[in-house]
């Protein structure tokens, strides 16, 4: 595989709404994530990607975008822009913008030229249809935020397709403007010194050639947005055009957010010369999808997590660079989702951080995952902010759930738990601001905070520090960045362990979530002998140690163990 200068890097995401707030409003702004910059400088953060801060709404907190060369004023300005890049750069870390490019907002300047004039040149550069006198919708689509995919274009007889919120428009990238539009807007950015883009729901941009209807899957009469991205032919013209004229002549660094490629697709997307530099494991999240709703989503456990991890290095082998997440801005929180009730510890944190940050792929930490943050429990309706589970727990009670049951859906998949203040300190608001923050923070804050943590070396955040000095240890750096990725098939329940083979050394990566001592039996080395034992380079606090061919964990222990082969006879 060729080099590429970001292999070796660790990446973390920032949600500017909920991260530092600087002037007391209670929204997290730009010059808050200034402030914190030495925070993620001593972490050993090289890349950092922004959630959307361009000009918004907010009515999906800023994936519906009004103007792609604005700043929103609740962020800052472009003056505040130009110092973070500019700051960032003096600690060595590049930053990432969302492009946000599948749908703009119904604000967008775009959009409201298509609704005075929809036969104009805006008209064309959204998904319209004329309406059926009959009431009679082009599709029977469902959007992912719920209801139907089509809306009235105000003040007009015609049908706009949204697939998102009936915020978010659809772009029209068959126009060849638009694309032209979406191009200079990324070349403008690059302009500014930005290392490149998280590409936000881009498989959505391709649309079938004959809109028509699938079976309804819910009582609601409509189907999953996913059947027409199944019929879906020829996106790779659209994301080859955009490489090629747009992140190709800055050398722009690119992660898709991209579910649902087709089989085989993986090569075209992120193989050598592929659309983007890498894009995200989402495997937990496909393992999980719901059927009827949220609350019908397959729990993931430890095992499942496991599986999908290794089905996921199975899949792309050698083909390319996977970023690896346990959490997202879209999902609850990984140490909630992935450790249940019993075993959410500190320790099973740290094992958790361990056998996802040395696997082999990119890192991304979500903000306050590096500390251990888990979900809120909601309370009520009205505490939620996020439209998409407002619409889940719309339809939890419509298949008959219990505003109870309904709530405890929310309280584990609702995006308002990844969304919830940054926890800094035990202060009030959890130290992200002086009034009154935007989203209830989780009172948990006075028992997890970067504050507590930062003075203490056994805690998940000391831990994370020592992952990633050992990702950049040049004495391991080779195996763990580019070192083969090879599982211990035989695990055995809660159990996860797994190789890194590089050229000269192999690294043992193993956690144990549960309370009890473990042995994990190692596969053979390449010509069939057993590894004799190993040098410890990372442990959580509990003993790990490598023997005749197995390893032994304690009750919640996770290592990072360099092997020995024994010596031929
Ligand atoms: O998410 C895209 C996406 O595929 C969503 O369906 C995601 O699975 C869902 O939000 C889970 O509820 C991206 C962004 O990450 C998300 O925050 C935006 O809301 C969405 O695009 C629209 O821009
Ligand atoms: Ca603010």
């Amino acid at each position: 595989m060729e080099k590429k200068w970001w292999h070796d890097k660790v990446a973390y995401q920032i949600y500017p709404k909920s991260f530092m707030d600087s002037n007391g409003d209670g929204i997290g702004d730009l010059q808050g994530v200034i402030s914190k910059l030495d925070y993620l400088k001593e972490l050993g953060v090289d890349i950092v990607w922004l959630s959307p801060i361009y000009q918004s709404p907010l009515a999906d907190e800023g994936y519906d975008i009004s103007d792609y060369y604005a700043i929103d004023q609740r962020f800052g300005s472009m003056q505040d822009m130009e110092e973070l890049i500019a700051e960032a750069k003096k600690r060595g870390i590049t930053i990432l913008m969302d492009l946000v490019v599948n749908h703009c907002s119904d604000e967008h300047e775009w959009f409201k030229k298509a609704c005075e004039d929809p036969d104009g040149k805006y008209g064309k550069f959204f998904y319209l249809r004329d309406k059926d006198p009959e009431g009679k919708l082009p599709t029977n689509w469902r959007s992912y935020f719920g209801g139907p995919c089509w809306e009235q274009l105000p003040g007009t007889g015609k049908l706009y397709l949204h697939v998102f919120h009936k915020k978010q428009p659809d772009l029209n990238w068959e126009n060849p403007e638009v694309r032209k539009e979406v191009y200079k807007n990324i070349r403008w950015w690059m302009e500014k010194g930005i290392g490149g883009f998280r590409i936000d729901a881009i498989i959505n941009i391709k649309k079938p050639e004959v809109f028509r209807d699938y079976p309804a899957d819910r009582d609601d009469g409509l189907c999953s947005i996913i059947n027409m991205l199944k019929d879906a032919r020829g996106i790779g013209e659209f994301l080859g055009e955009m490489r090629d004229k747009a992140f190709k002549p800055y050398d722009a660094f690119t992660a898709g957010e991209v579910f649902n490629e087709k089989e085989g697709e993986l090569p075209l997307f992120i193989g050598e010369n592929g659309y983007f530099s890498t894009m995200f494991d989402f495997s937990v999240e496909m393992y999980e999808r719901e059927g009827r709703g949220w609350f019908d989503k397959r729990p993931v456990d430890i095992d499942a997590f496991r599986d999908c991890m290794f089905s996921a290095h199975k899949k792309i082998g050698d083909i390319g660079f996977y970023s690896t997440i346990i959490e997202n801005h879209d999902e609850p929180r990984g140490a909630s989702r992935l450790l249940n009730d019993e075993i959410r510890n500190e320790s099973a944190k740290k094992a958790l951080a361990t056998v996802y940050f040395l696997r082999r792929g990119l890192p991304f930490i979500y903000q306050g995952q590096e500390i251990g943050m888990e979900n809120k429990k909601i309370r009520s309706v009205e505490e939620l902010d996020d439209i998409s589970s407002i619409d889940a727990y719309k339809v939890a009670i419509d298949a008959g759930l219990t505003e109870e049951e309904a709530l405890k859906t929310l309280s584990s998949h609702s995006r308002d738990n990844a969304r919830t203040p940054m926890q800094w300190s035990d202060e009030m608001h959890a130290g992200f601001t002086t009034g009154e923050p935007w989203l209830r923070e989780n009172p948990n804050y006075a028992a997890i905070n970067v504050k507590e943590q930062q003075g203490r070396e056994d805690s998940v955040l000391s831990h994370y520090k020592k992952l990633i000095a050992l990702r950049k240890d040049p004495a391991y750096k080779e195996t763990i960045v580019y070192g083969d990725f090879v599982p211990c098939e035989n695990c055995g329940g809660s159990l996860i362990a797994y190789l890194r083979k590089g050229v000269d050394q192999t690294i043992l990566v193993a956690g144990n979530f549960t309370p009890d001592e473990k042995t994990v039996e190692l596969p053979l080395t390449a010509d069939g002998r057993r590894y004799a034992g190993g040098k410890v380079l990372l442990d959580n606090g509990r003993e790990a140690s490598v023997e005749d061919g197995s390893v032994r964990l304690d009750g919640f222990g996770a290592a990072a163990i360099l092997l020995e082969e024994l010596k031929k006879s």
